[in-house]
Formats: structure tokens, sequence, C-alpha cells
């Protein structure tokens, strides 16, 4: 202004040094007025307001990326005003009164996610820029503009105690605005089971077969954020009746189904029989149980369906436990006794056909002729075992799962090799026998070192030697001649044990390879065996008469630290061999007090 004035008079070089000595005077006082005939009112800025992708608006996700721009023809533009309201219809405008909230930012874009509680709305969202007249204010102050313009420091919608009056803000805001109105849908919600913690890329998947105890755990999410999700349900098998559906809250993400032994004993006996199944939601200690679901089929396929739903009512797809090939066998259990196989040894075979046969042959009542089984050393190698690795049969959630299996059974019986599977064992067993389980554990030790003093959570030892098995003779050994005897220890009172001895293996060979090593009981448990010395080598290879088998205290868990299908002798060991063992251990040793609460599981 002050240029155009200056070059459209002839002035002298003198007048216009002086002409420039009064423009630099007025500027330094602020005295433009006194130049102009009127003031110039501050313009406002104007504002433009677009969606990014540059799409039409549509009815589409609740999540959209707004930018938008001002323009001031005599300043720049210092932050704008940002708000929305939800609408019946498509708007252009603020409301007037204005009564919107605005965020202040000096940014020019935003990512907003509608909060969605119906499957259909519109909102409107407005813009206003405010040029430099203003003098700004903290990102995402919260503003009002009716009944004035104030600053809502507490935001809490009314001007009190602590607020500010923004009286410039008119003068400096785009009037208008500009105010897009989009009409949103709500997006369905998804749900997948938590994946494999050691391949994501898959779901954690239940072994094929599975007894009646199985546990199950998925995660939800929506895009219109994970805090518009509102509950799950799942059915079995078929969801054609809607009733077959079992509702569950949104926190109730691990969950186990269980048909106690009353009722799949009571179901009819045919294979696809249907029963009732109890729904626990957590951990085996933290469990509630939500109610009963219907449609578990009985030596059968099943398979589990989940849903999750939204605030604004809608159901994600359902996903289904097995997918695509997989399966799911439901088997009933039929024993008092399930038998835990952790072995993969090579002579594997005859140590299951040992354990059956002399089960079998205990005199009546034939409690254990029928017998249930689960391999949790299927499909793994010794280095896996040696890793801590768990096989297929293995469920993902040994807690809960894997107890609640238990159980379903008064006794287990877990025979193992030189390398049990303790992770497991620990995370189960010590819970089954407080609930009135009983155990017998017979394994071999390759080490005696038990760095996660796995052992001692549920076994009635302290420790086992970890000294090495030479210079001889040494406290263990890794092979035991044929027919050495497995003595009963006679120094305490109560019945004793009957005698083993070590088989004559087929084909024919001196000695078993065995990792022997003594145990330590604990102090409230009592040895149960030692074995004999070692007379065939000169000097011996291994000290005196190692302790290895113990009863705790409670006679809820007898430990054998050898293989028990070695120890089937009817020669050297007594007449019935290990029959007469398993009888002594089973229908004698155990306390027939503490027991598995049969109305609970
Ligand atoms: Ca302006
Ligand atoms: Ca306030
Ligand atoms: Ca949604």
């Amino acid at each position: 202004m002050f240029l155009t004035l200056a070059a459209g008079k002839s002035l002298s070089f003198r007048s216009f040094t002086y002409s420039l000595v009064i423009l630099l005077f007025c500027a330094s006082l602020s005295c433009r007025e006194h130049l102009v005939d009127a003031p110039l009112a501050n313009q406002t800025p104007k504002t433009a307001l677009w969606l990014y992708p540059q799409t039409e608006i549509r009815p589409g996700v609740s999540k959209e990326q707004l930018y938008w721009w001002g323009e001031d023809p005599d300043g720049v533009v210092r932050g704008y005003l940002f708000g929305f309201r939800i609408v019946s219809l498509s708007v252009t405008s603020p409301p007037s009164p204005d009564t919107m909230r605005y965020d202040w930012t000096a940014a020019t874009d935003t990512t907003i996610l509608f909060p969605l509680d119906t499957l259909f709305r519109r909102f409107a969202f407005t813009v206003r820029a405010v040029d430099n007249t203003f003098g700004g204010l903290p990102e995402h102050a919260a503003v009002r503009i009716s009944p004035f313009p104030y600053w809502d420091v507490n935001d809490n919608g009314v001007f009190d105690s602590g607020d500010m009056r923004l009286d410039g803000l008119p003068g400096a805001m785009d009037p208008a605005g500009r105010t897009l109105t989009f009409p949103v849908v709500n997006s369905p919600p998804t749900v997948s089971f938590v994946p494999n913690p050691l391949d994501p890329t898959i779901p954690q998947k239940q072994p094929d077969t599975t007894f009646t105890a199985v546990t199950f755990s998925w995660t939800a999410s929506d895009p219109d954020g994970n805090n518009t999700l509102r509950s799950y349900r799942i059915a079995l098998n078929d969801t054609s009746d809607p009733s077959s559906w079992f509702p569950l809250s949104l926190r109730d993400s691990l969950i186990t189904l269980v048909v106690p032994r009353s009722r799949s004993d009571a179901a009819a006996p045919q294979p696809g029989a249907q029963v009732q199944a109890d729904v626990y939601s957590g951990s085996f200690l933290t469990r509630r149980l939500l109610g009963q679901i219907g449609g578990l089929r009985l030596d059968a396929q099943n398979m589990l369906i989940v849903q999750v739903r939204d605030v604004a009512g809608q159901y994600s797809q359902p996903i289904t436990m097995p997918s695509g090939t997989d399966r799911w066998f439901v088997k009933r259990p039929r024993g008092r006794l399930l038998i835990v196989n952790d072995y993969i040894n090579s002579d594997g075979d005859l140590a299951l056909s040992t354990y059956l046969r002399n089960l079998a042959n205990i005199p009546p009542p034939a409690q254990f002729s029928q017998v249930d089984i689960l391999n949790i050393g299927a499909g793994l190698s010794a280095s896996d075992k040696n890793l801590g690795k768990a096989g297929p049969f293995t469920p993902p959630f040994v807690d809960p799962a894997l107890i609640q299996t238990f159980l379903l059974y008064d006794y287990i019986f877990w025979y193992t090799d030189q390398f049990p599977s303790l992770a497991t064992a620990q995370l189960s067993l010590f819970t089954y026998m407080q609930n009135g389980g009983k155990v017998l554990f017979s394994t071999t030790f390759q080490s005696g070192l038990d760095p996660r003093a796995a052992f001692k959570d549920f076994a009635p030892i302290d420790s086992i030697s970890s000294a090495p098995f030479t210079p001889r003779p040494a406290p263990g050994d890794t092979r035991i001649p044929v027919n050495y005897r497995v003595y009963a220890d006679s120094s305490g009172a109560g019945a004793i044990y009957p005698q083993l001895a070590f088989i004559v293996p087929n084909p024919p060979a001196p000695f078993h390879f065995v990792f022997m090593r003594p145990i330590y009981r604990r102090s409230d448990a009592r040895y149960i065996y030692h074995l004999q010395p070692d007379t065939a080598n000169s000097p011996p290879r291994y000290i005196g008469m190692p302790n290895i088998a113990a009863v705790d205290g409670q006679r809820t868990i007898v430990f054998v630290g050898l293989p028990l299908h070695l120890l089937d002798n009817t020669v050297y060991g007594n007449p019935l061999g290990l029959q007469a063992f398993f009888n002594r251990v089973f229908t004698q040793e155990f306390n027939p007090l503490h027991k598995v609460n049969r109305a609970k599981f």
C-alpha cells in the first residue's frame, strides 16, 4: 500500500527520503490509520475440507482420513477448529446457534473413528480456519462458540471456573466453515483363534483327538475400534437352531468344555450320542462355570463355531475349529485309569502291551481291564523332548485342558523315557492331585539336573543324583544287568511292595540300557524300592543299593525312577510280575478317602 502510494507521485529524492522517514516513523507507532481514510477490518479466512483418498462420500467404513486447508486474504492461518456431530439428514453448515464442541489444532488432517452403536448413521464434520489475529491455543484444546466463544479448559461443555473467554475468536475465524456429512456404516468385527506361539501364522489347534475336556481361545477386533466389541457366542456342530448358540461376555475368550463323567457315562452307548458340556471360562484355578452347551457328540467328530458381535449388533463371520481338512474327534472316557504315554524309545510297543496286560489281569473287580490312553509322546523325537517340545496330542492349553482331562479319571499312570515332558507334567499333575487324583509316575533320568525344579513340583522327591556315571563305582549307572532284583523297602511300617526284577530282553542281551540314578525322598515321603547291589561287576559299577522309588506322605503319588515295563520278571521278581505291583499301588496304596469329586468332574 505504501509503495503504491509512493510510486503514484513524482517525488524528489529529498521528499522521498522525507516520506520514508515518516513512513518508518508511522510504522513504528502503528499509525497507519492516520495515513488512510478508513480502517480496513480484518478479513476472515476461508476453509476447504476433503476426504482422502478423494472419493465420493458414501457409506463406508467408520474410519475416515480427512484433510483441510485454509487461506487468509490479509494474513496467515493460525490454526483450525474441527468437530463433528450426529445428524439425521445431510447438512452443509454448522448448527445455529453453534453448539458443537471443537478441537483446536494446527494440523491439517485427522483420522476420525466415528463412535458406532448402530449399523447406519450420518456424521457431519465441520472445520473452521482461524487467522493470525487470534493468538492460538494448545493443541486439542476444547473450544465452544455459544453462548460466547470460550476455551472449555475442563471440557465439560459449560463456561465455568478455569475456562477462558475467547473474545477475539469470532473476528478471526471462518464464519461459515466447511461441513461435510458422511453416511457411515458399521464395519463387521472379526474373530480368530489365538496364534500358535511357535508359529504365529497358524492358529493354536486342538489335538485331532481329545477326551471330553477341551480348551479353545480366540481374539477379536473391529475396524471401528476394539472398544466397540460387545460379546461372543459359541455353538457346537450345528447352528441351524438359533437356541444352540451359547452367549459369552467379551472377557470370556479362553473357554473349556467339560463333560463330567457322571454325564458321559450315562449317555447312550452308540457313537455320536450327544451330551451337554459344562462351559468354563479361564484357567483351572480361576475357572468360572458359565452354564452348559448342548450338542457335543461322543466318539464322533465335532466342530466349535465362534462369532463376535459389536455394539451395533453385527456379527463377525463365524470361525470354526477344526477347519479345512483338520478334524476334532471326541473320545468318550471309559476307564478309571488314564495311561499317559510319554515314551518314545524303540521298545514302546512292548512297554504299552506289558502295562495293558498286567493291568487287565488285576483280579476282580476288573477295574483296569478298560483303560484310556493319551499319547503325548507321539510325533516327537528325542531331541524334541530334550528341548521340552510338546507333541500333537498334548492340548495347547495344558492348564486347564489337560488338568480337566486328568480329572475325568481317578488315576493317571504316566510313563516316560529319559526325557520326561516335565513342563506338561509340572503344569498338570500337582493340580490334579490337589483335586483328588492319584498318580503313578515311571521315568529314568538322562540328567539329574532339574533346572525348573519341575520334579519337586509334583514328585515326592527332593532331588535326583546328578553325579557323573564315572569314575566307578558311581551313585548311578547307564546299564543294569538282566534279572537284577528291585527289592521292596522294608524299613517302614505298612504293607511291603512285591519284589520286582529286570526281565530278559528279546532278543536276549546281558543288560538293559537305562539311566539309573538314585532319588532322594521328600521329607514326608518314604522309599518303597531300591535296586540290588551290583554283584555282576567287580569292582561294582554303582554304589550300594540305590533308592529308586518313593511314595508321598499323602499316598497320592508313587514315583519310580526306572522303566516299569522292564521289571515284569515273574521268576526273579514275583510270580505275578508287574500285575502284583499295579494291584498294590492302585487298589491298596492310594488313599481311598482322598478322591476326585465325581459330582464336579
Ligand atoms: Ca485475516
Ligand atoms: Ca468448562
Ligand atoms: Ca463394528
